[in-house]
Order: C-alpha cells, then sequence, then structure tokens
C-alpha cells in the first residue's frame, strides 16, 4: 500500500482514473421531455445528479454520441480494415476494402495561389458555397455517390452501403460523415498532399449543411464547423420546428423529413412523430463539437428552414460551450432573407472571423451572436436547467 500510493496519486493528476465512464443501458427507457433536453442531465442513464466536471461532460458526450447514432443517424463505423489512396496534380483517390468489397472515390483539392503550405483546408459538401479568405485550400468530394439522397428510394443506395451492405443502419448523412473521416485519414498520411490537419473544416449548405454538422460532430479533428442555412434536422430543433410548423407557414418537421429523404437512420422512424421521446435534440448534436469551434450560417427568408427553430436551437447549444467556459467559439449569424445557399456580404464578417481564429490561427474576436431580422426567441418555455461551471 505504501508504495502504490504515489501511484495512484500520479494516475489520478494524470486523468486516467477520472476518466471511469458507466455505459449506457444497451436498451434506455426513455420519457417524454416536452422542452429542450437539460445536456447536463445523465438521462437515460440512471445516475444521481449532474454532469459537474469537465471529465464528467467527456463521459455524458460519449453517451449523446452512442443515442444519437443509436435513435438518429445510425452508426459510424470506423475506418475499414484495408484504406489506401493515391496523391496526384490535385487530386486525392480513395480506395477502401470491407469483407471482400472494394469502393473508390476522390477528393478534389483547390490551392490557394499563393504560399507553400501546409495549408488550413475547407472540405464541402458538393461544392462550396461561402467566401474563404486566402490562405485557405478547399477540398470536395461528391457526397451524394457516398450516399444517395434523391427521396427515399435512396435508401441503402451508394458507395458506403457497397462496401458495408444496404441495410447498414447508417442515414445518407452519418455515410457521408465516414467518408470525410477517411479523407482526413489520408490526408494526414499524405504529407505531397500540403494540408494542415490541425485546421481542417467542414461546410455544406441547406441538406449538405446538415451533413456538415453531422461531420463535424463525429469527427474530433475537425476544428470549424460550418453548417449554411441547413434547416431542420440541422441547426434546427425537433420540438422547436414541430411547435412553430403552421405558424403561419409550413415548417419542415421530423414527421415530413423522414417521408422526403433518407438523411437520418431508419431508426429515427419511429420518433419522427413522436419528437419528446428523444433523450436529445439538435442543441446537443452541436454540443459534441464543443469546444471546438462551430458558426452556424442561417437565413431568416424561408419559414420552410424554421429560423426560429434555429435561432432557438443555437442559442441553447451555444450555452454548453459557456458551460466549458468558452462561449465565443461557437457562433450563430441569422441573416435577413436573401435567395437560399448564396452567402450574402452581410455575414462575411462573422464567417471569416471565425475562419481566421480556427483555420488561420489568427488572434480575432469571435464573440458573434448575429440576429439581423430581429427573430425573438423566448428561452424560458423551453430551457428549464440552469447551465453549469464545468471544473
Ligand atoms: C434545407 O435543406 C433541404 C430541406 O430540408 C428539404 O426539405 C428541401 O427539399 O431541400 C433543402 C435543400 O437541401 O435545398 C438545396
Amino acid at each position: 500500500m505504501m508504495f502504490l500510493y504515489p501511484v495512484l496519486l500520479s494516475l489520478i493528476s494524470s486523468g486516467a482514473l477520472a476518466a471511469t465512464c458507466p455505459s449506457l443501458p444497451s436498451s434506455p427507457q426513455l420519457q417524454s421531455i416536452t422542452t429542450l433536453p437539460d445536456p447536463f442531465s445523465w438521462h437515460p442513464l440512471q445516475h444521481s445528479g449532474r454532469v459537474t466536471t469537465l471529465s464528467d461532460w467527456q463521459c455524458r458526450q460519449s453517451h449523446i454520441s452512442t443515442l444519437l447514432q443509436q435513435l438518429e443517424l445510425g452508426t459510424k463505423p470506423p475506418a475499414p480494415s484495408s484504406v489506401t489512396s493515391t496523391f496526384s496534380q490535385n487530386k486525392l483517390s480513395i480506395t477502401a476494402s470491407n469483407a471482400g468489397k472494394t469502393i473508390s472515390f476522390t477528393a478534389t483539392i483547390t490551392y490557394p495561389s499563393s504560399g507553400a503550405g501546409p495549408y488550413p483546408a475547407m472540405i464541402a459538401y458538393g461544392g462550396l458555397s461561402i467566401p474563404l479568405p486566402p490562405g485557405v485550400a478547399t477540398i470536395t468530394f461528391d457526397n451524394s455517390q457516398i450516399a444517395q439522397q434523391n427521396d427515399q428510394s435512396s435508401r441503402g443506395k451508394g458507395l458506403f452501403y457497397t462496401l458495408y451492405g444496404a441495410d447498414h443502419p447508417a442515414g445518407a448523412m452519418m455515410a457521408w460523415a465516414w467518408a470525410t473521416s477517411l479523407i482526413i485519414d489520408r490526408l494526414e498520411a499524405t504529407p505531397a498532399a500540403r494540408i494542415n490537419t490541425a485546421r481542417i473544416g467542414v461546410t455544406g449548405c441547406s441538406r449538405n449543411g446538415k451533413g456538415a454538422l453531422v461531420a463535424g460532430a463525429f469527427d474530433s479533428r475537425i476544428a470549424l464547423t460550418v453548417p449554411q442555412e441547413s434547416g431542420t434536422g440541422g441547426s434546427g430543433c425537433w420540438r422547436l420546428a414541430a411547435a412553430s410548423e403552421g405558424a403561419p407557414q409550413d415548417v419542415q418537421t421530423a414527421g415530413e423529413i423522414v417521408q422526403e429523404n433518407v438523411w437520418f437512420s431508419a431508426a429515427f422512424n419511429t420518433y419522427a412523430n413522436d419528437v419528446d421521446r428523444p433523450p436529445f435534440d439538435h442543441h446537443m448534436l452541436a454540443g459534441l463539437i464543443a469546444p471546438r469551434g462551430l458558426v452556424s450560417i442561417d437565413n431568416a427568408g424561408y419559414q420552410w428552414l424554421g429560423p426560429w427553430s434555429s435561432l432557438g436551437c443555437m442559442g441553447t447549444a451555444r450555452l454548453i460551450w459557456q458551460a466549458m467556459g468558452v462561449p465565443d467559439r461557437m457562433g450563430y449569424s441569422m441573416s435577413t432573407d436573401h435567395p437560399h445557399c448564396s452567402f450574402p456580404d452581410q455575414q462575411r464578417g462573422d464567417l471569416f472571423a471565425f475562419i481566421n481564429r480556427f483555420m488561420l490561427g489568427m488572434e480575432v474576436n469571435t464573440t458573434v451572436q448575429k440576429n439581423y431580422a430581429g427573430i425573438a426567441f423566448d428561452s424560458k418555455p423551453w430551457v428549464n436547467w440552469q447551465v453549469p461551471t464545468l471544473t
């Protein structure tokens, strides 16, 4: 005992012992929650008290990640047994094999016109629809080739499902997140590509914005996540969309979204008309990104996107960064009406502050909470929990 004591002390101070994290029950008992769920409660784990320390919060984040995968998004598989890549000109061609199946896809890099690299890089689903300051590379890949997203008939179609089988539980967004992680893996292994993998961003607009949020939530190497006009299923919360539907025009809801497309796991169909049941909402999906950088770019011009829902949902998400002591790492910008996915000048400074800080490493102020359209969200009926100061 005498000589074990110093070992014990050093284990505690290194965090190795503090990292005990109880596992969730395999079929958690869900209860109906009509407000935005408390990110800092342990529900549905039977546990007294709330999350109070940063190490508890890490554990709780892993629970939230598991629950989101189980009930909404489907599981993200680890990199398959064999992944190789070749790099030529500006193309990274990736080949992945699993259980006798092989697929290939390509990511295309557009380099800044000056400097030698390694460069920070923004991964843009389907193509870039935000401006970037000089010095940032762009990486595009065809996410719809990885998992199709035409309509309900797209379920199980795309390269991801060729590899893992058409009945894999991952919805399209989780399949794209998997491909995004593979791209980052191969960039790490390919110095000739001259990308600084500690300064990766991910973005996309609309449906691809929903996907960008998921990618950022499920790969901790992504330094900055930029969902653009992602609406319901992205920066919006299911419960808020349900509450604002029909007032005065249609807001997209979970019930509609699962009919329209295959962005979510088929497992989510059970909850699409019962959105009070999942022990999370999208403030907690966003909260998986904390303490990394997130800036949500939204557009007040389309009721279908649920602007009130996005404003309220992301404002609530920011409380998670606040609890971690870093509220300025999460930004919000809601523009006035403009055409969908055409980035307005109004939001340029808000976006660039985040890129400058998290991708270009500049010391800039990222306290960005912009609501140009002046939408009012009263959090009182929706947030009935206190924000802890995690220690
Ligand atoms: C905002 O994202 C979607 C929306 O969820 C769909 O209902 C609509 O059909 O398409 C939007 C989109 O991706 O537009 C490009």
